[in-house]
């Protein structure tokens, strides 16, 4: 009996890959092209014809390829517009993203931070497209340039968080409890830019035993808690899927581990295997492992690479299918941090295939 076609397929490819990929993306065996992201320094200009593919400047590892990250799902897929979202949709699975440019902002029209209002702009028109077409938040991307600056007496990661939170309090949210899945991370250059995957079943969040919840930390990190889940966990066509948030090596609310970037990646990896417990007993069906999913790393100094590397590939003892980014963390004194998924299909050919054979890590950018 063939195997049924995962509803979500993640594959990273390198740029060069993406044009024929994106023409052929229209359907095929392997499914068609839901949407994706690219990283590279500076940010590719993308021919990405009406797919909602991100470019992002961010630094790679020194002589990695440009590389994209493309989600695929086998369903009848159809694109839209709505505001500065470009998006795409199946029956089961919807992919948005947007790229805004706080330098066109114009003369601000009250006294908030021009960061803060267009994020918060930017997830109201989020919300009002998930609400419009019946679709549950599961995991959000957010890069924007110099995420630790402060300016406006403020820190841009603490402008950012007051912008979200305010989007959902305006469209009757909870920013406590079951709310979606994120990463915020400091790119190289341009604006504020925002991906996103939502699922018409219903999403549950995990938080990690470990660590307080980030809607609970106290006001020391800011004015406002960020609002966001460790991990989403949704079941998609009968699979078992966890989107897991960016994991700094956090215990508590506290950083651990200061200046100590191996201490770091092994927090980190602990707080993952946390969140991977913790959703394995709620989803008991589910069987979520530590070296099947597949990783996105962010490395705040590029010298400190290899150090995660290897911290990473004893931890899991097992290749695994990762991408490695410089960026700046949301905390200046978070040096790594890493963010997984699982339970959706990985790499080309069938599910639950993985990319390659390759000794130890599989580093893919
Ligand atoms: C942390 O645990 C590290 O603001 O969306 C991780 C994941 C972090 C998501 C966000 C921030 C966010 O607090 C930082």
């Amino acid at each position: 009996m063939m195997p049924a076609e995962a509803i979500l397929r993640l594959e990273v490819l390198p740029a060069s890959r993406l044009s024929r990929l994106a023409r052929d993306g229209q359907g095929g065996a392997l499914g068609g092209v839901l949407g994706g992201a690219c990283f590279s320094h500076p940010a590719l200009p993308l021919d990405s014809a009406d797919l909602p593919l991100l470019a992002v400047d961010m630094v790679l590892p020194p002589g990695k390829e440009a590389i994209c990250e493309v989600w695929h799902s086998p369903e009848p897929l159809e694109s839209g517009q709505h505001g500065p979202i470009r998006y795409r949709q199946g029956e089961t699975v919807l992919f948005g993203c947007m790229s805004l440019d706080e330098a066109a902002g114009g003369a601000p029209v009250d006294a908030r931070p021009p960061l803060q209002a267009m994020t918060e702009a930017a997830y109201q028109s989020i919300f009002e497209l998930l609400e419009a077409r019946g679709y549950h938040a599961l995991r959000f991307w957010n890069y924007f340039p110099a995420i630790n600056r402060e300016s406006h007496h403020k820190e841009r990661y603490r402008q950012f968080n007051i912008g979200r939170q305010d989007a959902f309090l305006a469209h009757g949210r909870s920013v406590i409890g079951n709310v979606p899945a994120a990463c915020a991370l400091g790119s190289a250059g341009g604006g504020l830019q925002i991906a996103f995957l939502a699922a018409r079943a219903n999403v549950i969040s995990v938080e990690n035993p470990r660590q307080v919840s980030a809607y609970h930390y106290p006001s020391q990190y800011g004015p406002r808690s960020p609002t966001f889940a460790r991990a989403g966990l949704v079941n998609l066509a009968g699979r078992d899927m966890l989107f897991i948030s960016g994991t700094a090596s956090i215990v508590g609310h506290q950083t651990l581990h200061h200046g100590d970037v191996a201490a770091q990646t092994r927090e980190c990896l602990q707080n993952i295997a946390a969140i991977v417990a913790e959703a394995n007993r709620q989803a008991p069906s589910a069987d979520f492992r530590l070296d099947t999913l597949a990783y996105k790393v962010y490395v705040r100094h590029p010298e400190n690479l290899v150090t995660v590397c290897r911290e990473m590939a004893q931890f899991i003892g097992a290749p695994v299918v990762a991408v490695f980014l410089q960026a700046d963390v949301c905390r200046a004194d978070l040096l790594v941090e890493i963010e997984a998924s699982g339970g959706h299909a990985i790499g080309p050919g069938q599910a639950g295939a993985s990319i390659g054979n390759m000794p130890c890590l599989a580093i893919v950018a």
